[in-house]
């Protein structure tokens, strides 16, 4: 019962934006083993110029996962290229994060390359198509 609750969450999220795994002011991405998932979310649609954002880390249960070190890099996967300064994180606590001064300096396809520091390697990248 939960499951089918949950899928049909999904699918009105997505329904409004023809397929991608972004709704209006969320987008969510899981690192390559599974271990972790990024849900981040912007406070409305992100946009050009300097957005913060709160991201919600989950394990491959679900389970928000506090207290965990990353690092969040701006990055255009079209044009190879990153952004001017470096987002700060702080732990809100409960698996949520604040991320602030993320700068999206162009339209087109953005990710926010989260990288774990534990396990080694491990990144989920978020993706959001700014106007
Ligand atoms: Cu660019």
């Amino acid at each position: 019962m939960r499951k089918w609750l949950l899928v049909a969450t999904a699918a009105g999220a997505l329904s409004s934006c023809g397929g991608s795994s972004q709704s209006d002011s969320c987008a969510s991405g899981t690192s390559q083993s599974g271990a972790y998932t990024v849900t981040a979310c912007a406070n409305g649609a992100p946009a050009r110029g300097v957005d913060t954002f709160v991201f919600t880390v989950a394990d491959a249960n679900g389970v928000p996962q506090p207290g965990l070190n990353f690092t969040v890099e701006p990055w255009m996967p079209d044009m190879n290229h990153g952004s001017p300064g470096m987002p700060s994180i702080s732990d809100l606590g409960g698996g949520k994060y604040q991320v602030s001064n993320v700068v999206f300096t162009m339209p087109g396809v953005w990710q926010l390359r989260t990288t774990f520091s534990s396990p080694s390697g491990e990144d989920a990248n978020p993706q959001f198509n700014i106007d």
